[in-house]
Parts: C-alpha cells; sequence; structure tokens
C-alpha cells in the first residue's frame, strides 16, 4: 500500500524547505550538523514540510528521526540523494558495474527510510551526467521492484547538469516503458523553464505520474524574485488533481531570510 498525503491534511500542498543533514547544499539556508535545530526552525517558519538531502541513509536512524520529526511537527515529504552523485561519484547509469551497484544500493536504502514516513525518494543527479539510458532503466527497474511501496520521483533536469533524461516526455516514455506503479515524477519549476515549451503544459503531461515538485523562480532564486508564472502552475497542478508537496529548492536569494517565512512565500507566489 502505497502511502500518499491526505487531501486536506495541510490544505492545499504542504509547502517545504530542504533541510542537509551530512553534507551541504546550495538550495536550503540550512548548514548540515545541527539538523535537528533546522527542522524545528523549518516549523516556526510556518512550513509543514521539509526534505532532507542524505548523502549516508544508513547514518540516519528511522525512530531518532520520527521522534525529531513529531517534536518539530513536521511531516517527511521527501529525501532527496544526488549528494551521492558530487561527493561519491556514484551513477545510476555508469558503465561501471560496481559504481551502478553502488547506487543501486543507496537508492534502496533511502527506499528504507523513507517507507516509514510515505517520502518519496528522489532520483536527481544519481542518474548521472551521461552514462547509458539502457543501463539507468536497467537500475531504475532494480530500485523501483526493491518495494514497490515507496515511490520514486525520476527529476527531468535541465541540459546543463546531465544529457539523461531533460522533460517530462522523456522521464514519462521511461517511466511506461518500466511499468512500474511506484516509479513517478518529479517536476522543478527551474529545470522545467530551460526545458519545458510550456511549465503548466508540463504539469499537464505529467499528471497522475506528478509525485513531488520543487519550486525556484527562473533564476532559481526564491520564488517570487524572478519571472515564472507561479498562478499558472497552481492552476494546472488543480487540473491534474496533484496532492503531493511543494518544497523550495531554491538559492537562498536575494536573502536567506525571504525563505523563512512560509506565510510570505505564499503570498508572494499567490498561494494565499
Ligand atoms: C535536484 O533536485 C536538482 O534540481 C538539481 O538541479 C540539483 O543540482
Ligand atoms: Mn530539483
Amino acid at each position: 500500500m502505497i502511502r500518499v498525503i491526505g487531501e486536506g491534511e495541510f490544505g492545499r500542498w504542504p509547502l517545504g524547505l530542504i533541510v542537509p543533514v551530512q553534507d551541504p547544499t546550495p538550495f536550503s539556508p540550512f548548514s548540515p550538523g545541527e539538523w535537528s535545530g533546522s527542522l524545528v526552525r523549518v516549523s516556526q517558519a510556518g512550513y509543514p514540510a521539509v526534505e532532507l538531502a542524505i548523502t549516508d541513509p544508513r547514518e540516519v536512524s528511522s525512530a531518532g528521526l520520527e521522534a525529531l520529526l513529531t517534536q518539530a511537527e513536521l511531516r517527511l515529504v521527501a529525501t532527496t540523494t544526488g549528494q551521492a552523485a558530487w561527493k561519491e561519484g556514484l551513477s545510476l547509469s555508469s558503465p561501471d558495474e560496481g559504481v551502478r551497484e553502488r547506487a543501486i544500493t543507496r537508492i534502496q536504502e533511502h527506499m528504507r527510510l523513507a517507507r516509514d514516513f510515505g517520502a518519496v525518494v528522489i532520483v536527481g543527479l544519481l542518474r548521472g551526467k551521461s552514462g547509458e539510458k539502457g543501463l539507468l532503466k536497467q537500475s531504475l527497474r532494480a530500485c523501483a521492484q526493491f518495494d514497490p511501496a515507496v515511490r520514486l520521483a525520476l527529476e527531468p533536469l535541465n541540459r546543463y547538469e546531465t544529457e539523461l533524461i531533460n522533460t517530462v516526455a522523456e522521464a514519462l516514455e521511461l517511466i511506461e516503458d518500466l511499468g512500474q506503479e511506484n516509479l513517478g515524477i518529479l517536476f522543478d519549476t527551474f529545470h522545467a523553464n530551460i526545458e519545458e515549451r510550456s511549465i503548466p503544459e508540463g504539469v499537464r503531461l505529467a499528471r497522475d505520474r506528478l509525485f513531488h515538485l520543487h519550486l525556484a523562480d527562473s533564476n532559481r532564486w526564491t520564488p517570487g524574485f524572478g519571472h515564472l508564472p507561479f498562478p499558472k502552475v497552481w492552476e494546472a497542478l488543480e487540473g491534474v488533481g496533484y496532492r503531493g508537496a511543494l518544497v523550495l529548492e531554491c538559492l537562498p536569494r536575494p536573502e536567506p531570510r525571504l525563505m523563512l517565512s512560509a506565510a510570505e512565500v505564499r503570498g508572494r507566489v499567490g498561494l494565499g
């Protein structure tokens, strides 16, 4: 049984921030290390949801995480896996079988942790920058079959970050080919602005395969400080009946404090 965030649980789409656990990410106002304190700050900023950037999930205890989330009154909506790509060189599409196997195992370890929380596991940069699509497909099958109760979200990334899967259409082709119910799409408005013909059309194309969403403006700054047509994105999300979370994955610019009020972010992008 796949757990999905319930309608009405947090009103319209819970908004979240990214908290790095072991290694830094440029897409968070927080530093790794004191991440239990960061969870409290996310909650104090008015966000109901959090995405954890975890390099190695074996270092995170499920019971410990549950206690921290309960204390902070936060819901874990996703874990992101890309840090193992830049830090350890792991890739799901590498021609080196050993590297590929380690990348598959890493995703499976994320799935083991995510399962207890109904969180989505993100497949972003861990797919590799220029690997082989056939190998990526094999690896994704092994991940998806590992636990059909955990949803995997393949993220179309812009062409400057990878040659593999830049658009929703490419992601859907691979997903439909694999036929795994727990494999879907993470739609990131920054990448979509570069690669899709239209951002709302990209959302509509993903439809019920839309498992998760990253929000950043056209310049990858805090939503509301670029020129993306967010109200049109909300309209498209309503249209496809999206019931997942919206996580800010943006540079903390023009100033980090501008990410630290969910109410202000909502107001700036017309989320009410
Ligand atoms: C990951 O979610 C992402 O969007 C990448 O651009 C991170 O480098
Ligand atoms: Mn993203």
